[in-house]
């Protein structure tokens, strides 16, 4: 999974990717030259998986990764009337990125800083939140009116297919729930129509996670704001640079200052379990003296595309998978017990795979 950190200028998108991901990327007050965005991949820890090397002992164990994309946001937007006309803040040479990333995460901030209370005024995520919306939804309107002209003068000059009409019909679509305020996430599109405009990977089509970047003081004590943001998308509270500060600690110091501020958890380990919930991502094991691993699957996906994030030839090829679960497996105490009991059953491509499950794939190719 691909999360694309976003946000307006001086957010606190870099202090948070240093939290979540433990790096030192250069956090500051003052506009930066750079523009390529920092990356790290995190691994997402799960106890089930030691336990299963616990049990394996396999030569390797490889947990479930993300990789965080910290993106820098030019600041001279609003001023510069033609970076708008090419498509606002999200079209710049260090931003066509975002466009690989699975899920934005879009930090607001929320604490106060003379420097940047005078620049963009006092904090105000739900103001921030509408703004990024109008960006996303600008960049995106750029590149579907750009491709609508395109289509419609390759029919005017007689270039007309099945494709072209199924594709004009699609992006005019696309255009008119733009043009109206909404995100491509919201068009009921058949699977067809989907892949028509997957190719354009459009920002609003893409899920979006709020990080509220709150001060330490305020931290907990802005519900009201939490609540406003919540009716629009999944929201957590962070206070990010006293998160940043914790990730740099030793783990025992660390625990004694979470203790003291109420914090229970890393923020790797809050964002990461809230992104999986609020996606509706599961995982799936795979076991052997080889290795044991730990994969990402999004809730529904059926066992041949389960196999398909394992390697492509296992979807292709794919005959059958041999299923348990991880429960029975702690429950029951071995492979050879569950045989015995029953609990080892055999799923056809249309299985719904299940978080927990312990997949074997039989392919042939
Ligand atoms: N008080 C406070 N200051 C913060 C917090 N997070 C970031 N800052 C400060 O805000 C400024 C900008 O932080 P960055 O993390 O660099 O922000 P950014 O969004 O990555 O900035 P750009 O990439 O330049 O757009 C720095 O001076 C930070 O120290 C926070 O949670 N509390
Ligand atoms: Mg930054």
């Amino acid at each position: 999974m691909d999360i694309g950190i976003i946000g307006l200028p001086k957010a606190g998108k870099t202090t948070i990717f240093n939290a979540l991901t433990g790096q030192e990327a250069e956090v500051a007050e003052y506009a930066s030259a750079r523009v390529e965005p920092n990356v790290a991949v995190v691994e997402v820890g799960d106890p089930r998986v030691d336990e299963l090397a616990r049990r394996y002992r396999p030569r390797k164990t490889v947990y479930a990764s993300i990789q965080f994309i910290d993106f820098v946001t030019p600041a001279s937007h609003e001023s510069d009337a033609s970076t708008r006309e090419s498509g606002g803040l999200f079209s710049g040479e260090g931003i066509t990125m975002v466009r690989n990333a699975d899920v934005l995460l879009v930090v607001l901030r929320n604490f106060s800083n003379a420097t940047l209370d005078e620049l963009f005024g006092a904090p105000d995520p739900v103001r921030d939140l509408d703004e990024i919306e109008g960006e996303l939804t600008l960049a995106d309107q750029v590149i579907a009116e750009r491709r609508l002209e395109r289509i419609r003068s390759d029919h005017a000059r007689g270039k007309k297919s099945a494709a072209s009409q199924a594709e004009e019909r699609v992006i005019a679509r696309v255009v008119e729930e733009l043009d109206g305020g909404g995100a491509v996430r919201n068009l009921e599109l058949t699977a067809d129509e989907r892949s028509l405009i997957n190719g354009f990977r459009f920002l609003t089509a893409k899920p979006v996670l709020l990080v509220v970047n709150s001060s330490e003081e305020s931290f907990g004590a802005n519900t009201a704001t939490l609540e406003a943001l919540e009716r629009r998308y999944p929201v957590i509270e962070f206070a990010g640079n006293f998160e940043m500060e914790l990730s740099r600690m030793e783990p025992e110091d660390a625990a004694a200052f979470m203790e003291d501020v109420g914090i229970s958890e890393s923020a790797r380990n809050r964002l990461t379990r809230f992104a999986y919930r609020m996606l509706g991502y599961i995982s799936f094991f795979t076991v052997g003296e080889d290795e044991v691993r730990a994969w990402t699957l999004r809730d529904g996906a059926n066992a041949q595309e389960a196999a398909g994030t394992v390697h492509t030839d296992l979807a292709r090829g794919f005959i059958r998978a041999e299923c348990f679960t991880y429960d029975d497996l702690v429950e029951a105490g071995s492979e050879a017990a569950i045989k015995q009991k029953g609990l080892l059953r055999l799923e056809g491509k249309e299985y719904r795979v299940k978080d927990g499950d312990i997949l074997n794939i039989r392919f042939n190719v």
